[in-house]
């Protein structure tokens, strides 16, 4: 596995790779360096046929207390209009395999849109959403105002973002921003059982499943709905259909290769 500066990465259950934002003194700011870390490490594990699920954590303090703003300082408008900033942030957005993230503490700005391009977040109890970036001058720039009104709507998304006020981990489980919340110390134990659990699942099946939620998010119903259908053929083209079903209808547990 690579080495990284800013991130660390560790395989820590069958199928199951741990990524940690690691600049931990300054609330996992995301620098420039730190993104780019993450969407390198994504794209390794896309290719590893080996992980089949990626858990994202930050520290007991912070997932992340979003873009690094110091840096922004530093940088001015170079900072936003960065290419390798932005392929970062597509390597994230188009990971294919599921994406979990396990969220303490403050998650912020740039580090909420971050936690929303996982697939589902476990939130611990004392976690804090929010997209303050009104209170210092800008707005969110990394997904903020589409993915929060699409999933939690309009209300809520332009309360958070033009009052830049955080909410806690209950608010955002009720408005569907987070799967579930729990104990802050159970979050990543949590997260890694989902993790492992759906590591253990057909790949081609979850890749395809993953692929047809998602659009829900980016296409007409009857565009998702044909997304679907498609995913499902393909599915039956599979060895893991077969098995599956012939595992069901032998009463056995089902033996996935992957593919
Ligand atoms: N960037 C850089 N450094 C940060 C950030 C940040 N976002 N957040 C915290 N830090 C640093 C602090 O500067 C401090 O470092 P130092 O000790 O060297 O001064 C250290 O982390 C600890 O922070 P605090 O002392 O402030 O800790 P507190 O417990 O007092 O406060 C807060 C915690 C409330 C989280 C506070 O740190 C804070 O408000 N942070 C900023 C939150 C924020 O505004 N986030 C949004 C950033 S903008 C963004 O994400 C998107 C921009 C638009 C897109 C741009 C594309 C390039």
């Amino acid at each position: 596995m690579a080495e990284y500066r800013f991130i660390l990465t560790e395989d820590v259950r069958p199928g199951v790779r741990l990524l940690t934002l690691n600049r931990p003194r300054q609330l996992n700011a995301l620098s420039g360096g730190l993104l780019r870390e993450v969407g390198e490490a994504l794209f390794a594990a896309a290719g590893e046929e080996a992980v089949r699920a990626v858990v994202l954590t930050g520290s007991e303090r912070a997932f992340s207390a979003g873009a690094d703003i110091k840096e922004m300082v530093a940088e001015g408008f170079a900072a936003i209009d960065d290419a390798l900033r932005q392929e970062a942030w597509r390597r994230i957005e188009r990971f294919p395999k599921p994406l979990i993230a396990a969220v303490n503490g403050y998650c912020l700005g740039g580090g909420h849109e971050l936690a929303l391009t996982a697939d589902l977040i476990i939130a611990g109890e004392g976690a804090r959403f929010g997209q303050p970036e009104i209170d210092i001058g800008v707005l969110p720039g990394d997904g903020g105002t589409q993915r929060i009104t699409r999933v939690a709507g309009k209300s809520l998304a332009m309360k958070m973002i033009l009052t830049g006020e955080t909410i806690d981990a209950q608010t955002a489980l009720a408005a569907g921003l987070v799967a579930e919340v729990v104990g802050a110390e159970k979050t990543l134990e949590r997260a890694l059982e989902l993790a492992e659990r759906i590591a253990a699942k057909p790949p081609v099946a979850v890749r395809l499943a993953k692929q047809a939620v998602l659009a829900a998010f980016s296409t007409s119903l009857e565009q998702g709905l044909e997304a679907e259908r498609q995913g499902a053929r393909l599915c039956f083209t599979t060895a893991d259909q077969k098995e599956g079903m012939a595992a069901f209808v032998e009463k056995r547990p089902p033996r996935f290769i992957g593919r």
